[in-house]
């Protein structure tokens, strides 16, 4: 290569590092740039330490625009009709001139490498528009992490002007409680039919919906919805009032007949005045920061310890102790935690 070449392929080479830069992605963000919102993501999401700390750089310039969205967790079991519903009410929030960000805290991604929001398909019209920006469930080993690189681009997302951000997440686990960890209201979907309609709800999640919404409610399954809806009313009034003084409520839609759903964009609406009226909204906020520093420091201790080298040995060492019966679990753990400590 021709000196003349070599230097304006550095240049380029420069220009292209450049984009990454957390102070020039901060500054393409702002004006609504796609493409540096979704580098952005893509910085948050690697585990690489240079990009982390790029990151850390960039989530930190983005807090002071972040905050200013509504965060809506939609949870329920595969199938239930998640994305059919996601893809009818962005809709009505684009129609009233809103920017939409749907993200995913998908625990089963990481052992199938698939996502929940592969199937970009069910969401055709929403994902062409220019309002709209999907982006799906990030890699990850541990759901923790999986959850804080989706926390930091919540706020990537705010900062950038979206004003909507819907969080998918497939209810088959753990994901629901993080996720309502980082939402201002979640939305529980339910299928109807089927037998007793509470078989194989767990307790703790109907307890954390902020609303249940019967899904399909269309053609022969209208009754069995409007039936499963009394029934879970009626089991709604066994909890406790929730810490926010809100009631939840029980909603029947159908997404593809466009059937009920701008009645959950209202009761979202009434909810967000609500809670600001009593002053609940930002203090809830608040107290979700203070669960998350927790979280994210167990992530770095965690990671700190399977990181390390030394460990692993000693770790491997004590397993084999356990597998001969000469130590307890309990005792192994604690014998390895010393260790660790002394370290
Ligand atoms: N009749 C009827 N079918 C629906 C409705 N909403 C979704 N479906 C169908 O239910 C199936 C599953 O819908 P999805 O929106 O992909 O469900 P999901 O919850 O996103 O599923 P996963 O991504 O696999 O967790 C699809 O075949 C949809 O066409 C509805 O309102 N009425
Ligand atoms: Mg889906």
């Amino acid at each position: 290569m021709k000196k003349k070449n070599i230097d304006n392929w550095i240049k380029k080479r420069k220009e292209h590092l450049g984009k990454n830069v957390p102070d020039q992605l901060f500054q393409r963000m702002r004006k609504g740039d796609m493409s540096a919102l979704s580098s952005g993501i893509t910085l948050v999401e690697s585990v690489n330490r240079e990009h982390r700390e790029n990151a850390n750089e960039l989530v930190q310039q983005c807090l002071p625009y972040s905050g200013k969205s509504i965060r809506i967790g939609i949870t329920g079991v595969p199938g239930v009709g998640k994305s059919t519903f996601i893809e009818t009410f962005g809709k009505l929030f684009v129609k009233q001139g809103k920017k939409v960000a749907v993200l995913a805290v998908d625990p089963t991604s990481s052992i199938s490498g698939g996502s929940i929001l592969g199937d970009k398909t069910r969401m055709n019209d929403l994902s062409v528009d220019e309002n709209v920006f999907i982006r799906p469930s990030p890699a990850g080993d541990t759901l923790g992490g999986v959850a804080r690189k989706t926390r930091e681009s919540i706020l990537l997302c705010e900062a950038a002007g979206f004003d909507v951000i819907l969080i998918e997440t497939v209810g088959v686990g753990q994901s629901e409680t993080i996720v309502k960890n980082m939402v201002d209201f979640f939305l529980l979907l339910m299928l109807s039919g089927a037998g007793d309609e509470l078989q194989g709800i767990k307790k703790g999640i109907m307890e954390m919906a902020d609303a249940v919404v019967i899904t399909k409610a269309d053609g022969d399954n209208i009754l069995t919805a409007k039936t499963a809806a009394r029934e879970y009313k009626n089991a709604l009034h066994l909890f406790p009032a929730n810490s926010k003084g809100w009631i939840p409520q029980v909603l029947t839609i159908s997404a593809i007949e466009n059937k009920g759903v701008e009645k959950v964009l209202a009761l979202i609406d009434s909810f967000h005045q609500e809670l600001i009226e009593k002053g609940f909204f930002y203090s809830e906020r608040r107290e979700q920061d203070k669960s998350w520093l927790s979280e994210n420091l167990k992530e770095m201790i965690l990671s700190d310890f399977f990181s390390n080298e030394k460990m692993m040995i000693e770790l491997d060492r004590i397993k084999q102790l356990v597998n001969a019966g000469e130590l307890s679990s309990y005792q192994a753990a604690e014998k390895i935690y010393k260790y660790y400590k002394n370290d």
